[in-house]
């Protein structure tokens, strides 16, 4: 009897705890811990974040931009470009910085164009160029080195092109991995693998492998046309290098292709590469950009694809979950990342970096793109408020800007008729 008893007092008491945590209204201090009590989906998942409040997360960061000091466009008339800048390294007292340099001289025609480009008259933004690099003490003011890795000649990789550089420091060698057309973009599209120069110093001379160390893939494979954006670290030592391709191209669709990011790891910085089985291993993006954060990797996120305007982190380096998302991200990010070859297994993060703006001038027939600075509180080591908050107030005159097309007006336009006439007849 007494046994039935206490039984029956435990479940009463189970019973009336369940029921009066489902009654209990959620409370009004959120607890820091995701609590034992039902919770909706987007409660659930706001538990799965480094921190429940924006500014708490360490992934989560504004960003600040600076123009930069030493470069010249040539009044942007559209001859000369710097864009896609590889990450920034500290060595011999100063920073340094590699990127996409075109000066022939010419305009761009337009990838849709290619057909008439010439040895001189470029199709895209990046077809005729060089790798160039400057040096800087603060990372505002830059001095222009000149030419790192010049085109090869035919027919060695980049004999057309060569592009969107990065570079890996690894014993005590530097490593340049680019991109390597070997026609002008747009002639088939923005098709090329990557091949590698290296050098004893940071200042070269660069001395080119003359192989492709990352293939395209092959026929009907995601990654079979481009290989872009090759971003080397160091991570379990080897090199992991991730990387974009564009596939799927529908031109049925708008855009009309998709983007993602891949990763392959080697041994040794001139491989062999071996691309990871489960690529394309982040789903959005237009460049990469991603640096090492505790033990694992983060990613920003930029631009195309359903997960863009995020920070991502994969604590195994492969499989990535959103971290943060954000506003006004630095598009084709090169960060100054003092671990990046370190094999580091608490990486500190990054609070600033190089990156691009493209078609500068907004007007396509000058079309050129310049490097510009951004700051952030990726890291660690800093807790900058001011970079921890949300919600950039553009202007009325800058929504204004972004205003409906003739199209869209006379849609709105017949959608009103058609009422109005269901009105007169009588219709609701
Ligand atoms: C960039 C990068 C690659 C593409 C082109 C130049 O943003 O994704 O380098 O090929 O655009």
């Amino acid at each position: 009897m007494k046994k039935s008893i206490f039984l029956l007092l435990g479940f009463t008491f189970i019973a009336g705890s369940l029921f009066a945590k489902e009654t209990e209204a959620f409370p009004y201090l959120m607890p820091e811990e995701k609590p034992d009590r039902p919770l909706s989906a987007a409660v659930e998942r706001n538990y799965d974040y480094l921190s429940n409040r924006p500014a708490q997360n360490e992934l989560f960061t504004q960003f600040k931009y600076t123009e930069l000091k030493g470069f010249d466009y040539n009044d942007g008339d559209g001859t000369v470009t710097r864009r896609d800048p590889s990450k920034v390294i500290f060595a011999n007292g100063k920073y340094y910085v590699w990127y996409t340099f075109r000066n022939t001289g010419h305009k761009a025609i337009g990838m849709a164009r290619a057909k008439e480009a010439t040895d001189v008259i470029p199709s895209a933004d990046w077809d005729l160029a060089d790798i160039y690099y400057a040096t800087s003490k603060d990372g505002f003011n830059w001095e222009e080195q000149g030419v790192a890795v010049p085109r090869p000649p035919k027919p060695q990789p980049g004999w057309r092109s060569v592009t969107t550089t990065d570079i890996l420091v690894w014993e005590g060698k530097y490593y340049l991995y680019y991109q390597a057309f070997m026609e002008a973009s747009g002639t088939r599209g923005d098709f090329c693998p990557v091949a590698v120069s290296w050098a004893d110093s940071p200042d070269g001379p660069w001395t080119a492998a003359n192989k492709i160390v990352i293939p395209n893939g092959a026929p009907g494979e995601w990654d079979q046309h481009s290989i872009h954006d090759p971003y080397p670290l160091v991570h379990d030592g080897k090199i992991y290098l991730y990387y974009k391709s564009d596939f799927d191209t529908r031109p049925d669709k708008k855009p009309t292709k998709v983007r993602m990011q891949g990763l392959a790891i080697a041994e040794h910085p001139l491989g062999p590469f071996k691309k990871h089985p489960l690529n394309p291993v982040i789903n959005s993006g237009h460049e990469t950009t991603l640096f090492p954060f505790k033990e694992g990797v983060a990613a920003i996120v930029q631009r195309d694809g359903m997960e863009h305007h995020t920070i991502q982190y994969a604590e195994d380096w492969v499989n990535f979950e959103i971290a943060a998302i954000t506003e006004l991200l630095p598009i084709a990010a090169g960060p100054y990342i003092a671990d990046a070859f370190t094999d580091t297994r608490d990486g500190r993060g990054i609070t600033w970096g190089l990156s691009h703006f493209t078609n500068a001038a907004g007007d396509w027939s000058r079309n050129h793109s310049i490097l510009v600075r951004f700051d952030c509180d990726l890291s660690q080591d800093i807790h900058d408020d001011q970079l921890k908050e949300h919600y950039i107030k553009f202007s009325p005159e800058f929504h204004y800007s972004q205003g409906l097309s003739s199209q869209q007006l006379e849609r709105i336009q017949n959608e009103n008729k058609v009422l109005q006439e269901s009105a007169r007849g009588g219709g609701t």
